[in-house]
């Protein structure tokens, strides 16, 4: 089946900012919509977001010229194609761009039509998204498909939210289930005989993931509100207020997991995103705390993220130093890549050639994956394939400014990801993801 038209539009992201829709229609007028997202803490290294700059409509940030790329320059090369040809498609945007970070016709332009066609083909094909990308890239059998344990960020800081943490994200990750081996092959926490634990058992399924998920959010927001800190959230849908000290953030969440009648370390861990990049002073070389009023050199910091490691049930640290600091994402590695996940985000960029310095470096053991980051569904794929090749975890992963689509649950399951990270237990826009990962749960009992 071919396709007839092409047909994007402006919207708003989940941030009131614009972003960009775009509709494929086949010949027998069977059509299908994908939105992109955006970040607020965006890597040097990601593909480019084209905004048109024009100061009298939404601050610069409109996408108009980015909405005409696709109306008429890509429509003119894809028009007619076949849509069951998802590689051929993208190298025929790939090639039409020209650059080598899609600055021409802009990543979200083309990130756009090449998330449409996808999922255009697999209702052309009657099956699910994840089925028909499983199968369309040879990941693997639908039958082998599985769910991705997902990682809740119920406390947002840094360029998400207007509040004093430095870090970024405090995510409440589930654990006590199979994809985890990294976490559960940690004696320290790895899950005992004895855990008279009364709400999971031993390998929770995904819906019960997310109800420890959206309990312990709750129960934060109790907490927070009885010492008396603000209970408004931030642009992931955590809570975001103003605290004391980077370790409160943990404190607080370690109580409501505890309250909600779990247990650190054995029903849940705790990981952060450092955001780091956005910290460091690239001329001194060292990471600035605003909230703790401390400087870190990197090895210093690696010291602290190990200190915190003891204290508290870790589990992983993404973007823990600059996206450049290859030396020190080597020493993070060597020194903490046993103990957790170390999350290469920035540093990566979902970039082959970011990766496969990172192979050469030892740099980091877990990649984040987000499509937008690079600008093509099949680019997007072929980074994931090259990380598992070498052993590297895979965390699937939302913008801080998204949109109601979902497609990145049915990318973690057709690549088998790992984990999932698609924001707190609150905004429309992040449980669009979660609420499709448990449709998919109860349509094939994955
Ligand atoms: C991140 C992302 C998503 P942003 O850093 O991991 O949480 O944030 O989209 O702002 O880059
Ligand atoms: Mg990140």
């Amino acid at each position: 089946m071919k396709i007839k038209q092409i047909i994007a539009r402006e919207i708003l992201d989940s941030r009131g900012n614009p972003t960009i829709e775009t509709k494929v229609i086949l010949n027998n007028n069977i059509s299908a919509k994908a939105s992109v997202p955006s970040g607020a803490s965006t890597g040097i290294h990601e593909a480019h977001e084209l905004r048109d700059g024009d100061k009298k409509r939404y601050n610069g940030m409109g996408v108009l010229k980015a909405v005409d790329n696709v109306n008429n320059k890509i429509f003119k090369v894809l028009k007619n194609v076949d849509i069951s040809k998802q590689e051929e498609i993208d190298k025929t945007m790939i090639k039409l761009d020209g650059t080598e970070n899609k600055k021409k016709l802009g990543a979200n332009a083309i990130l756009s039509v090449s998330l449409a066609c996808a999922r255009v083909a697999s209702i052309f094909q009657k099956t699910e998204l994840y089925q028909y990308l499983s199968e369309r890239y040879a990941l693997c059998v639908p039958r082998c498909a599985s769910l991705p344990v997902p990682c809740f960020n119920i406390f947002n800081g840094g360029k998400h939210a207007d509040t004093n943490l430095d870090f970024q994200e405090f995510m409440v990750i589930p654990l006590n289930c199979n994809a985890n081996p990294l976490i559960n092959a940690n004696p320290r926490i790895a899950n005992d005989a004895n855990n008279k634990n009364k709400k999971i058992t031993a390998q929770p399924s995904l819906a019960e993931m997310v109800r420890m998920g959206a309990e312990i959010f709750h129960e934060l927001g109790n907490v927070l509100r009885k010492a008396g800190f603000d209970t408004d959230v931030g642009n992931e849908g955590g809570y975001a207020p103003d605290i004391f000290s980077s370790m409160q953030a943990i404190e607080l969440i370690m109580a409501a997991g505890i309250n909600a009648g779990y247990k650190p370390g054995k029903d849940f861990g705790i990981g952060i995103d450092v955001g780091s990049s956005e910290l460091y002073n690239k001329k001194t070389r060292k990471y600035i705390f605003h909230l703790d009023q401390a400087l870190f050199t990197n090895k210093t910091l690696i010291g602290l993220y190990y200190e915190w490691f003891r204290k508290y049930p870790i589990v992983s640290i993404e973007d823990g130093l600059d996206e450049d600091d290859w030396e020190g994402w080597r020493e993070m590695t060597k020194e903490l890549g046993n103990e957790m996940m170390i999350i290469g985000d920035d540093l990566f960029a979902t970039n082959i050639h970011r990766l496969q310095r990172g192979i050469k470096e030892k740099a980091a053991n877990t990649i984040l994956i987000k499509p937008n980051q690079i600008g093509t569904l099949t680019e997007t794929i072929k980074c994931v394939k090259l990380a598992k090749k070498y052993n590297y975890k895979i965390m699937v992963s939302h913008r801080s400014g998204e949109t109601c689509d979902d497609f990145i649950a049915d990318l973690a399951v057709a690549v088998g990801a790992d984990y999932i990270k698609a924001g707190s237990l609150s905004r429309g826009e992040r449980l669009a993801k979660y609420n499709r990962l448990m449709e998919i749960e109860g349509l094939h009992n994955i």
